[in-house]
């Protein structure tokens, strides 16, 4: 089934109940979300693309944006979203791999944007900004505002989702309607959404938690969403009296106990937080239950996979943990000769489930490798059942996440490789070699850091490669931090240890 028919089955009987409300007050109901759907579903239908067409998409978030997602389901094609971080030679490689039919971006970026997709063969450029304009909207207002949703099978592809690799460049998550509808219902009674809910919206909706977690939440239940641009501490304590739940990464939830505004009348309509992409520190968990008065819901997914493992709605939700195998996903964790581990073993976490993405796109070399021979998906994380954590004992039967087998950074839940900001860094003048590391970091749970040695006789300075570095990858995988030191720490086979780096960086 279309996934767009899917979610529309939740929508409210009355199509003039609010859908959208944004910061400055807009108001957009369901039969405006269907008007403009239907209308750039039929702009896309009008460019006779191809069957399995991409259209990649970097623009600023906006009511328009979403509607553009799902404009692209209904017409059937392959919606791929791309962070608003990202500069000319990410984009430059995500469009020469993917090979949109569609690219759509700022105006702000249009003209270099557009140079690369022509290049990459792309024929159709459009347009959209965060303030109702631009050509995409200007061509869609002449089409038709009624649209019959193409019919798709589960399988086919509904977007292509890019994730970084530990080598190599970045690999797209070919994920189905099936693999995207049956995690939203599953979530959908596993989180007890209800009517009257409202969603206050302020992630990106780039990655699978603003898009295919809290937006999916939201329309499949018929529920209204305060739509916040980005994350504003103020914002969102304005508009939680007015919320039922919310959806962020831990650093929503620091932020939020940072503000002397932040207490249990602002939360007093809360039915749900919910907390995931990169780990919750307990302290954050145990703090935001005194302060708030809510036990924050932390839950475990990935591109791959969308949301795996979650503490429950009604139960108890453990500190420390991620909860239980979500209804019809399997989770193992296995040790190095692939057995099941015992309760606090620790091991590799594998699972299987009608959420599992198709593969990576054009990568069957890739994919084939990160399946185990009896169809499993490794996911590089390192966990164990049971155990305990700061918090106290932890369930048998809850999972603990311990640790990465990948080397992943996640700051601020934004996944950062070190092997391609070392190659970057390895690339300046005057960089023998480099060795990037996440250290610890209050806000964003982790900071990326990079230790640098020079050639013999260079002299770096750490702020002008930060600088250099800010104008060619997206801020976020900009190291806060660049050590220039003599050598680096080896082992006897000449492999940089990481983890005495991370020790030495850690205070
Ligand atoms: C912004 N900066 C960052 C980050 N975000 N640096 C490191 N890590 C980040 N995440 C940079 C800015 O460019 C700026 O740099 C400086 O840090 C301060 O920016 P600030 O204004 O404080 O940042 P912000 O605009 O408030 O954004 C922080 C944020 C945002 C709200 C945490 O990064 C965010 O919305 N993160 C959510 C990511 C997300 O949705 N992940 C889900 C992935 P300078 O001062 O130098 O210019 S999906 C996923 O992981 C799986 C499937 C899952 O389980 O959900
Ligand atoms: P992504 O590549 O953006 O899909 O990121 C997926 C990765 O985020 C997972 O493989 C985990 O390492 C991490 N992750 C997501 N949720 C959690 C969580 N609740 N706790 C710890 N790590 C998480």
């Amino acid at each position: 089934m279309n996934l767009y028919a899917l979610l529309e089955s939740g929508f409210p009987k009355n199509p003039e109940d609010c859908a959208l409300e944004t910061q400055e007050g807009l108001y957009y109901s369901w039969r405006d979300l269907d008007r403009a759907t239907a209308m750039m579903a039929n702009l896309l239908k009008s460019l006779n693309l191809p069957q399995g067409s991409r259209v990649a998409v970097q623009v600023e978030k906006s009511p328009e944006a979403l509607f553009l997602y799902l404009a692209t389901l209904r017409a059937g094609y392959v919606y791929l979203p791309l962070n608003t971080a990202y500069q000319e030679s990410e984009i430059e490689y995500f469009l020469e791999n993917a090979e949109p039919a569609v690219v759509v971006c700022s105006s702000k970026n249009f003209s270099w944007i557009s140079k690369i997709a022509f290049k990459s063969g792309t024929l159709n450029a459009f347009t959209l900004d965060e303030n109702r304009t631009g050509s995409l909207l200007d061509r869609a207002a002449q089409c038709s505002d009624q649209f019959k949703t193409v019919k798709k099978a589960d399988d086919d592809l509904a977007a292509i989702l890019y994730t970084s690799g530990t080598t190599g460049r970045s690999k797209g998550a070919m994920l189905t309607h099936g693999n995207l509808g049956s995690n939203a219902q599953v979530l959908k009674e596993f989180w007890g959404w209800k009517k009257g809910d409202i969603l206050l919206h302020a992630l990106p909706i780039f990655h699978v938690h603003g898009l295919f977690v809290a937006a999916h939440g939201a329309l499949l239940n018929g529920s209204k969403m305060i739509w916040l641009p980005r994350l504003d501490t103020a914002q969102l304590i304005k508009h939680l009296p007015r919320s039922t739940i919310m959806m962020g990464v831990p650093t929503f939830y620091v932020r939020l106990l940072l503000d002397p505004n932040f207490n249990q009348s602002v939360c007093k309509n809360m039915r749900l937080f919910v907390s995931g992409s990169a780990p919750l520190l307990t302290e954050t968990f145990n703090t935001f239950q005194k302060v708030s008065g809510h036990t924050i819901l932390e839950r475990y997914g990935m591109s791959e996979t969308v949301m795996l493992v979650s503490n429950p709605y009604q139960g108890s939700r453990v500190g420390g943990s991620v909860g239980v195998p979500l209804p019809g996903v399997e989770v193992r964790v296995v040790n190095e000769s692939g057995s099941p581990c015992g309760v606090n073993e620790i091991g590799a976490i594998e699972v299987r489930g009608p959420n599992i993405f198709k593969g990576y796109w054009r990568m069957p070399e890739k994919t084939a490798e990160e399946f185990t021979n009896d169809g499993w998906f490794k996911t590089g994380d390192v966990g164990r059942w049971g155990g305990e954590t700061s918090a106290g004992k932890v369930p048998d039967h809850y999972l603990c996440i311990v640790g990465r087998n990948k080397d992943l950074i996640i700051s601020g839940g934004y996944n950062v490789y070190p092997k391609e900001i070392e190659s970057f860094i390895d690339d300046m003048d005057g960089v023998e070699e480099s060795a990037v590391i996440g250290i610890p970091h209050k806000d964003f749970g982790e900071a990326v850091m990079a230790i640098v040695v020079p050639k013999p006789g260079a002299k770096l300075n750490s702020q002008s490669m930060i600088d250099a570095l800010k104008s060619k990858i997206a801020n976020f995988k900009v190291p806060k931090r660049i050590e220039i030191v003599e050598g680096l720490p080896r082992n006897a086979m000449g492999k940089v240890q990481k983890n005495v780096l991370r020790q030495q960086y850690s205070h």
